[in-house]
């Protein structure tokens, strides 16, 4: 691994993180020191070793500020310091120092979108009236033309907000509406104020000198609005306005990542690693926010892929993945920022369905092996894997009984619109069952005792009950386990230049079942095959001329007989080959 690389790079290839694994830790989930039933710092201290062990180069924390938690943390009112919660900032850089001892690096979760409502830049902007200094750090609008303020319709537009209702809340005392995008604990920032964008780029540069290692950027690209905020169309069966067009990669979005990256990278000694959030982004948009030569971002979370199987009701609205549109889309992203630009790679994070649970097969048969041949698929990709807490040990949804399980704002709120409403409640647990956030949420499982050994306390929110199938202590006492298989497929990544840098080809892009691809590498003169079944039932695939006698890199069913012509692949199974070429 090459670190402290001062100056960009001519391809992202050559740059450290093109060689590294990210793992996302939920601090809240993730390991409770203190039996508050709240994940701490210093629960992810004692659990660095189980990391190190893994392999993995790269910790990216969820926010750990300040905040009320209406959104876990994503509401921050003080961007400089640690939520008691949590621990201190001493207990922050003890971790950073373990983390940085055993040659792992540390990203920090960066929300500038939107503050708390809480933070005292927004209770200035709020209490001290239109005339105060801070009222244009956020975006306030009287109420439309000819309505009443603070009745229902009178909204500056018709925006509708990620967490359900409308994207504006009215303050009584000046009479005006704060423009909110998620909950209205989260009023958004007004980027378009250079003195906003100021403080921002100096509490990132107070992080860096701490010695943080980067920054992964929440829905950076909803940060620029349309100028006159314009309705949105309202589609069909929805309650609001679709308010995305105007702020999804907004008229100043690249102007504002370029500003942040003088400011704050440009003349950092150490080489960083930057990853805007960008829900909506195109591969074109991507392809300009990742080219190295424009000097905005190191990589963009894309969310195509993670919206193939919803219908038109939206993220709730749960229809089959057909594995054709899956490939269609991964394929054209590896192929859009193939020679320009980079990917990251990620099945699931804080925010979506368990990955094995969504795109493999997570009955007892199967529930291992499948989430072995998703980490083989995503991981041979070109890009930046993210391993999210718990997928490493196939870590599934858990069971929901009724409302009272749930601890999201977003499924809270979701729940609330629909059934006030009319929609039966019976179809509303369901599309949440399958999608709430809170799938991902529930603790990391780490042995089999009552709460999983994440706290000695209650836990915040329910431990997934299959802990005592699936924990940490196990897996790591079996060399077939995922966590192992996860172990392997990282360990290649150090090792073997094509995954790095090796072309992407994909193979029967109309196969139903079988996703298969190749990766090759001019410079190594190596060529790797990727075979993998999404499926249940045997398959009998046709091969690329010349594999026959290809040696076996990782696969995830033991004793793998050598690839025939045409080879029958077993239900779920997944193998990597590499030849000379
Ligand atoms: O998420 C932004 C986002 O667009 C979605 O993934 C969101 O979580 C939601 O599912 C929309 O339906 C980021 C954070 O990752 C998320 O946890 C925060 O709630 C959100 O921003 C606001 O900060
Ligand atoms: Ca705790």
């Amino acid at each position: 691994m090459r670190f402290d690389v001062p100056e960009i790079e001519a391809t992202p290839a050559d740059a450290w993180w093109s060689e590294a694994v990210v793992y996302q830790i939920y601090p809240r989930s993730f390991a409770d020191s203190n039996a508050d039933g709240i994940g701490d710092l210093q629960g992810i201290i004692e659990r660095l070793d189980y990391l190190a062990q893994l392999g993995v180069d790269v910790l990216w924390l969820s926010p750990v500020y300040p905040s009320p938690h209406d959104d876990n943390g994503y509401d921050i009112s003080d961007y400089q310091d640690i939520d008691p919660l949590f621990g201190t900032l001493a207990d922050f850089d003890r971790l950073l120092a373990a983390v940085h001892e055993r040659g792992m690096k540390l990203v920090m979760d960066l929300v500038v979108n939107h503050t708390s409502d809480e933070h005292p830049w927004f209770t200035a902007s709020r209490d001290e009236g239109p005339q105060g200094s801070k009222r244009d750090w956020y975006i306030w609008r009287p109420a439309r033309e000819g309505m009443e303020p603070g009745t229902p319709g009178a909204e500056p537009n018709n925006w509708g907000s990620f967490f359900s209702g409308p994207t504006w809340t009215y303050d009584e005392k000046s009479g005006e509406y704060y423009l909110h995008l998620f909950s209205r604990k989260q009023p958004d920032l007004n980027w378009e104020n250079p003195t906003v964008r100021q403080a921002v780029h100096a509490m990132m540069r107070w992080w860096l000198d701490r010695g943080v290692d980067g920054f992964r950027m929440d829905v950076v690209n909803l940060i620029s609005k349309t100028p006159g905020l314009p309705d949105g169309i309202v589609h069909e069966g929805a309650l609001h306005g679709d308010g995305s067009p105007h702020y999804i990669c907004g008229p100043r979005i690249h102007e504002y990542l370029a500003e942040m990256h003088r400011e704050v990278f440009e003349d950092h000694p150490r080489r960083l690693l930057t990853v805007g959030e960008m829900p909506g982004v195109t591969v074109e948009e991507a392809k300009l926010f990742t080219d190295p030569s424009r000097r905005e971002l190191d990589m963009v979370f894309q969310f195509e892929h993670v919206g193939l199987d919803q219908g038109p009701g939206g993220k709730f609205d749960v229809r089959p993945l057909k594995l054709t549109d899956l490939k269609a889309s991964l394929g054209r992203w590896q192929t859009g920022l193939g020679e320009t630009g980079w990917n990251s790679l990620y099945w699931n994070n804080h925010d979506q369905p368990r990955a094995v649970s969504r795109f493999g097969d997570d009955s007892p048969a199967y529930r291992d092996r499948s989430a072995k041949l998703l980490a083989t698929v995503l991981h041979l990709h070109r890009g930046t894997p993210y391993v999210y807490q718990g997928e490493e040990l196939a870590m599934a949804n858990t069971r929901f009984t009724s409302i009272d399980d749930f601890r999201d704002i977003e499924s809270l709120n979701y729940h609330r619109e629909q059934t006030a409403h009319g929609v039966d409640e019976e179809q509303v647990l369901a599309g949440l069952r399958h999608r709430s956030r809170d799938n991902a949420r529930t603790p990391m499982q780490w042995d089999t005792s009552q709460h999983a050994g994440f706290t000695a306390g209650t836990p915040w929110i329910a431990v997934n009950p299959d802990h005592t199938r699936t924990n940490a202590k196990a897996q790591l006492a079996d060399p077939d386990s995922v966590f192992h298989y996860y172990r392997r497929l990282i360990a290649l990544r150090h090792t073997e230049p094509a995954l790095t840098h090796g072309d992407f080809q994909m193979l029967h892009p109309d196969h139903e079942q079988l996703y298969a691809f190749t990766r090759h590498d001019a410079a190594s003169g190596t060529e790797l095959l990727v075979l993998a079944n999404f499926g249940p039932a045997d398959l009998t695939v046709d091969l690329p001329d010349g594999w026959e006698h290809s040696e076996t890199l990782i696969a995830n069913v033991p004793a793998t007989t050598p690839l025939s012509a045409p080879h029958t692949l077993r239900p779920w199974e997944a193998r990597v080959h590499r030849r000379n070429a």
